[in-house]
């Protein structure tokens, strides 16, 4: 039976590399049960799988996981800017042993050129047509211009040319698409102007911003975004960053999740609900451990065992005076909290806290004479070194300003 409603899984960024512990995994295995049980029409890959060249680890594990998602629907992916060029592609080839539901994975823009976009009816029985976008940057765009023109200005003006001019070839293919009954879905591995970024994501390349609005202009049902890690959309979420299914770096404390929008299929295309399936990440624990202020450092890192699980994210950062150094081991301390805890990612930091000079006491700054100025400065500062006697200082300091 025909329905007007598609139910559209995404997400992206997924950043697999060798380095990653197990957690990342168990995170899209969990994504792929969650889409077992929730069933959606489709499922958006927008880029970024790979953090970079994939090793033969990654392509297994990669292959894994798209075997199990395609055990439910259909997946359309593309290329993002972290991926080796044509690395994803083999990824076309990825059937599940029950052969349910196929892969496609664009490492080429589809749909860009009149009669390019991916129509396939589901199996739900709608028609879509996968409009595909994967990244592009100024460096591709500059490449083809002649030496003497490519100032940096030059390929500025000529990249925002071509994306306007990509967008519109999409736009006139969405519109292709309509004609032929079936529902425009565009994928792109794109950055959007103004995005909030999860807090520590490394933006890497130079990258051509388009605004919202554009994105939208495509025309599109949907346009399922990758490359910011925080999930975040606009226009009521016809444009939508589903944010990656793991933290990335320590720095993304927001909630990991992977989304499911339901859209109508009859123009306007409205939205009709989008939900986060939240998926497990490990906890962040930043730290600060204030041993100038007296706290007790081992109190404070035995504490850590009521709050932090094993493969948690853990930051440490210990202030202390320059008379404590003997007391800090910060190699002991990682080599401890690594066969403790585990952890997914560790930092242990210590700053020394020097007395505040910028801001002099009046008596200091009222002082006449040497003697007077440091007696008043060890006043501010309390004291003076403890194995120097006061006499000691000022006999020397005395010589010294005679000489
Ligand atoms: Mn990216």
């Amino acid at each position: 039976m025909e329905s007007n409603t598609l139910r559209i899984g995404i997400s992206a960024d997924w950043h697999i590399e060798p380095g990653m512990r197990q957690q990342r995994i168990r995170a899209l295995n969990r994504l792929v049960a969650g889409v077992g049980e929730r069933k959606p029409d489709l499922f958006l890959l927008p880029g970024d799988l790979f953090d970079h060249e994939s090793t033969p680890e990654d392509r297994w594990a990669l292959a894994g996981i798209l075997e199990n998602l395609a055990e439910h629907c259909p997946v359309y992916g593309c290329e993002g800017n972290h991926e080796q060029h044509d690395d994803l592609a083999v990824f076309n080839y990825v059937t599940n042993r029950e052969r349910s539901h196929h892969v496609r994975i664009w490492t080429q823009p589809a749909g860009i050129l009149p009669g390019t976009a991916h129509i396939e009816r589901l199996p739900g029985g709608q028609r879509v047509g996968i409009l595909a976008c994967p990244w592009f940057d100024k460096a591709n765009v500059g490449a083809h211009l002649p030496a003497e023109e490519a100032r940096p200005e030059a390929v500025r003006l000529e990249t925002i040319n071509a994306a306007e001019t990509m967008l519109r070839c999409f736009y006139a293919e969405a519109q292709r698409v309509k004609q032929m009954k079936a529902t425009p879905i565009f994928i792109g591995h794109l950055m959007v102007a103004g995005s909030d970024t999860s807090t520590g994501q490394r933006l890497i390349g130079q990258t051509v911003e388009l605004a919202p609005a554009a994105v939208a202009g495509v025309g599109a049902a949907f346009h399922g975004l990758g490359h910011i890690h925080l999930r975040q959309g606009w226009l009521d979420n016809r444009v939508l960053y589903p944010g990656s299914p793991d933290r990335i770096t320590a720095g993304e404390t927001d909630e990991k999740s992977w989304t499911l929008i339901e859209i109508e299929t009859t123009e306007p295309f409205a939205i009709r609900s989008v939900e986060h399936i939240p998926l497990p990440s490990p906890a962040i624990h930043k730290v600060e451990i204030d041993m100038a202020a007296g706290e007790d450092l081992q109190g404070r890192l035995r504490e850590l065992a009521s709050t932090v699980l094993r493969g948690d994210h853990i930051r440490v950062r210990i202030l202390r005076r320059p008379d404590q150094a003997d007391s800090v081991n910060t190699g002991e301390i990682e080599a401890d909290l690594r066969r403790i805890f585990l952890p997914t990612s560790l930092k242990v930091a210590t700053e020394v806290q020097r007395a505040e000079r910028a801001v002099r006491s009046d008596r200091i700054v009222g002082a006449r004479g040497l003697e007077e100025k440091l007696e008043a400065l060890w006043e501010t500062e309390g004291g003076i070194a403890s194995h120097l006697s006061r006499e000691t200082v000022l006999t020397n300091a005395a010589e010294l300003q005679r000489g």
